[in-house]
């Protein structure tokens, strides 16, 4: 599944096949006569972001059948840490993904600039301890850093840097490989997993998506049918950003300051339309006034360019009738917030502005700006009366 190329020094490979070289590490460290005393806490790991292992929300969720526990450090039984154990028949790629109780597992967003500081206690020295960092809904967005140990049986600080990360990317999700790509029986512990929060982008001209969370909408509840809100109960969506083709964007998942959104990464050429299918939820809102929706470009479209938001209409199987509505001017670089009446919709299919069975939604934003990429960012999508 994965591949690295793993350069084995001799200790490495030596404490695989003897399991006493190399600073007698073996499965049993911290035993030996020479085992330095210096705790695997250094006092400087008491606030987010970083990771002691002593909190009551920690989380660690395994993968490829690592042994994970919270365990005493083998050098400081008042310090707690995580003790990691591979066996020779767990998977070379196995690891452990840490948190403090994130939604998805998530960890605050690390900068990827500043690097990650790890504790390691290492049964030898020359052992790979790979750390991979990803985006905790996209697992495609990802970048890794192995760092060697050379120490044994003995607590020591790995620095991982990412000189790949893609800096539009929100990385918060880390995951720990000890001994990656090896297959022996091995004992690790690690404790204070440390990096650097990144703020969200700043307005620099290089930003990227949002740098605050929109505003919390005012509509009561009770009066809203809501398409994606944090504030409100939301509908089940079939899918966001389906593929109807090649003119058809992605929509994805992101956050700013512990609040989501939905993005429309309408980066490949020819690009200009994301969706959300709701057809299993389609619902009546002849009763409805209006249409809601918050969004955020980075930079303003260009004059005359416009967004439009269709509302197809589901009154049968497939699409019966649509409405749209175009968005002018399109701002960029704040969140903006639509409330747009829908008797202001105009028939856009069927000859009909029936919305009794609204069942999908389309935003589109043609460029003609030779076709450069852009993305939008959509939060608190909801009808409301
Ligand atoms: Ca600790
Ligand atoms: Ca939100």
């Amino acid at each position: 599944m994965r591949t690295l190329n793993l350069k084995m020094t001799a200790c490495a490979f030596a404490a695989a096949a003897l399991l006493t070289a190399c600073g007698g590490g073996g499965t049993t460290p911290g035993t030996d006569s020479n085992t330095s005393a210096v705790s695997g806490a250094t006092g400087t790991c008491t606030a987010a972001p970083c990771i002691n292992f002593g909190e009551s929300n920690l989380g660690m969720v395994d993968f490829g059948r690592l042994g994970i526990e919270v365990a005493n450090d083998p050098a400081d039984a008042s310090n707690k840490v995580a003790k990691l154990t591979k066996a020779t028949d767990d998977e070379p790629w196995a690891g452990v993904t840490v948190h403090l109780g994130g939604t998805g597992n998530s960890v605050t967003r690390i900068d990827p600039a500043q690097g990650i500081t790890l504790r390691v206690y290492s049964p030898a020295a020359g052992l790979p301890i790979m750390v991979k960092i990803e985006n905790a809904s996209n697992a495609d967005a990802f970048v890794e850093a192995t760092a060697s140990t050379t120490k044994a049986g003995e607590w020591e600080t790995l620095t991982f840097t990412y000189a790949a990360a893609n800096t539009a990317t929100t990385y918060n999700k880390v995951s720990v490989f000890p001994g990656f790509n090896t297959q022996f029986n091995e004992v690790y512990y690690i404790d204070e997993l440390k990096y650097t929060a990144k703020a969200a982008d700043s307005g620099s001209s290089n930003a990227t998506g949002p740098t605050a969370a929109a505003l919390a909408p005012t509509a009561n509840a009770a009066n809203v049918v809501s398409i994606f809100s944090d504030a409100y109960t939301n509908i089940a969506v079939n899918e966001w950003g389906p593929n109807w083709g090649a003119s058809s964007a992605r929509v994805s998942d992101g956050a700013v300051a512990g609040d989501n959104f939905k993005s429309i990464d309408m980066t490949a050429a020819g690009q200009e339309f994301g969706a959300a299918s709701f057809t299993d939820s389609k619902f009546d809102a002849t009763s409805y006034t209006h249409f809601n929706m918050d969004y955020w470009l980075d930079a303003p479209l260009l004059a005359g360019q416009v967004v439009t938001i269709k509302l197809s209409n589901h009154d049968g199987g497939a699409e019966t009738s649509a409405v749209d509505f175009e968005v002018l001017p399109v701002v960029g670089g704040s969140w903006q917030r639509l409330a747009i009446p829908l008797s202001s919709f105009k028939i856009a299919g069927g000859a009909s502005a029936s919305r009794n069975n609204i069942a999908q939604l389309v935003i589109t934003a043609p460029r003609t700006n030779n076709g450069l990429p852009l993305k939008m960012y959509i939060d608190n999508v909801y009808f409301s009366k």
